[in-house]
């Protein structure tokens, strides 16, 4: 059984917007059950979880010896070992590891330093000025995506996990207000996210 490791505490209020959640998400879909040691700030910077992954961070799996870290890395692992997320075609197959990559390396990097700035940079005297260039920086992506997606349901043929790995991206920009201009990518994420839980602290219901 494979053992996933993920945040002790929700920074996000069980929106599961973490990076454990694509790994979770890519054992769901193929059927693969899994265990999970949850892990505190200070367990994730201790030397027993370096050793798993040298930057302190989640997600982490280990199975049969096997220690991997990055979220993407752990997905392709899963996808490569189990039917469900990768064309067998090997020029379909190609291109859906070609749209995981577009996910991490062209559409999450706006899309992580906007949420960083929203988070960290508020009280900033240049916060708002900033938030524009970074904003319109999300939205070339947006527009982008939404001209790709204007008549297909996922971004290369079959759901794959190029799409598992593009729809929790952007899930991350739920309260930016940014999607609602885009319907074609507002109805993609709608199609691939599960409905979100109650939050167990607050009782309210995530946006
Ligand atoms: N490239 C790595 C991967 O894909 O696995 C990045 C891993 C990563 O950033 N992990 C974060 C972490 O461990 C958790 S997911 N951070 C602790 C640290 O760096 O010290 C990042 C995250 C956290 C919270 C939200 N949220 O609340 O919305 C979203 C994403």
């Amino acid at each position: 059984m494979p053992t996933l490791t993920a945040f002790e505490r929700s920074s996000d209020c069980g929106r599961g917007l973490a990076r454990d959640m694509r790994v979770r998400w890519a054992f769901e879909e193929v059927g693969q059950p899994y265990d999970v040691r949850l892990v505190s700030f200070a367990d994730m910077k201790a030397p027993a979880h370096r050793a798993r992954n040298p930057f302190g961070q989640i997600p982490t799996c280990e199975q049969d010896g096997l220690v991997l870290f990055e979220s993407s890395a752990i997905v392709l692992h899963i996808a490569e070992h189990h039917a469900g997320l990768l064309p067998e075609d090997p020029h379909t197959r190609s291109r859906a590891i070609a749209w995981m990559f577009a996910a991490l390396s062209t559409v999450e990097p706006p899309i992580v330093e906007r949420s960083m700035a929203a988070l960290f940079e508020r009280d900033k005297p240049w916060h708002a000025e900033r938030l524009v260039m970074l904003d319109e920086r999300v939205r070339v992506r947006l527009g982008e995506l939404s001209r790709h997606l204007a008549e297909a349901d996922w971004v290369d043929g079959a759901f794959s996990a190029g799409d598992l790995m593009m729809v929790t991206l952007l899930s991350r920009l739920g309260s930016s207000g940014l999607v609602e201009a885009f319907p074609n990518v507002a109805a993609y994420i709608a199609r691939g996210s599960p409905v979100p839980p109650p939050c167990r602290s607050c009782t309210r219901r995530p946006s």
